[in-house]
């Protein structure tokens, strides 16, 4: 069910969506979803695009374009391939970047999923071009992932926001690192609720927060069970600017989930999975690239005041969210 605000839908689908398939590839994949987004210098919009072989393996691909919904140039050969060889923890491919500009290294921190025997596990990457890459390897160990870069130091370390699987379920975590390298001070930043909640037991970041004067904007996916299969949909809270792991506000009710053909069928059907945002120069509406059902990228725009403004009407301080 969408959630309506003032008569609006909080995200609008393009009417352009699918915005990229399997058929724009210049290269034969199975799949294309789950993309990081940035916006470039020149104002075009990169997506670094997850790629699924024909063997089930992932790597990385850029598409770029002047107004980010179509006229895509993508690169004719993989732009990020797993390496094996030199990086075990990528035997089995490199999934779901999350893309950050960090103004004080002039670089992008591009965070992915590298999947290899030991489980999934948070790696970095450093890029200035999306051309080549700086790799710093694993940052958070398997089982890990879901995570992005908070694109300023905070208190003087750099914070990463990662999903690690314990037994007591899927939560949100931050931590903290002076070099990007060596992590700790660790923290739950948000808790999957339990019992029959849309967003019970497995929770997960979507696309990098938005920095608001108001704190950290954020969606994150939920994860229901269902003797059908899983359920993926969008959920929205706030975090404190200069204490992240602080819940201000979060949604009760999902505020976005699979309803057309494209996000119900799928080779995962039922999937809507942001991992980028971009911002319009009007400061205030973005645009959320969204893996549909782990077959195509997807585009839906909202504004920031909107998302505040449902927040402050739905939303509850973190106290009352240990369900
Ligand atoms: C999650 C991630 C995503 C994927 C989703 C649905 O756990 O692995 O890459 O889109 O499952 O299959």
């Amino acid at each position: 069910m969408s959630v309506v605000i003032h008569d609006e839908p909080l995200l609008n689908r393009h009417p352009a969506n699918p915005i990229l398939t399997g058929r724009d590839w210049p290269y034969a994949i199975n799949s294309v979803f789950n993309a990081g987004a940035t916006l470039l210098e020149d104002g075009s919009t990169l997506l670094l695009c997850r790629i699924e072989d024909r063997r089930g393996l992932s790597h990385l691909c850029a598409a770029r374009s002047a107004n980010g919904v179509d006229g895509w140039q993508i690169d004719s050969t993989p732009t990020f391939m797993a390496d094996p060889d030199n990086y075990p923890e990528e035997l089995w491919g490199i999934e779901d970047p999350r893309i950050t500009w960090v103004p004080e290294l002039k670089q992008y921190a591009v965070v992915y999923t590298s999947y290899s025997r030991g489980g999934p596990g948070v790696s970095l990457a450093l890029t200035s071009d999306f051309r080549t890459f700086e790799r710093y390897g694993v940052i958070m160990s398997p089982d890990d992932k879901d995570a992005a870069l908070l694109p300023h130091k905070i208190d003087g370390r750099w914070a990463l926001i990662h999903r690690p699987m314990t037994n007591l379920g899927a939560h949100m975590w931050i931590s903290y690192s002076p070099d990007l390298r060596h992590w700790g001070g660790h923290k739950v930043m948000l808790e999957a609720r339990r019992g029959a909640w849309w967003d019970a037991n497995k929770i997960g970041l979507s696309s990098p927060p938005i920095q608001t004067a108001r704190g950290w904007l954020t969606l994150y996916h939920g994860v229901r069970q269902t003797p059908a299969g899983c359920l993926y949909r969008l959920g929205l809270a706030l975090f404190d600017l200069e204490r992240p792991d602080k819940c201000l506000l979060r949604g009760d009710e999902w505020i976005f989930g699979p309803e057309t053909d494209y996000e119900c069928h799928g080779d995962v059907s039922n999937v809507v999975f942001p991992c980028g945002n971009t911002m319009n120069a009007d400061g205030d509406t973005i645009n959320v690239y969204y893996g549909a059902a782990d077959c195509a990228i997807a585009l839906a725009r909202t504004r920031i005041s909107t998302l505040l403004a449902w927040l402050d009407e739905n939303g509850t301080s973190d106290r009352r969210h240990r369900a």
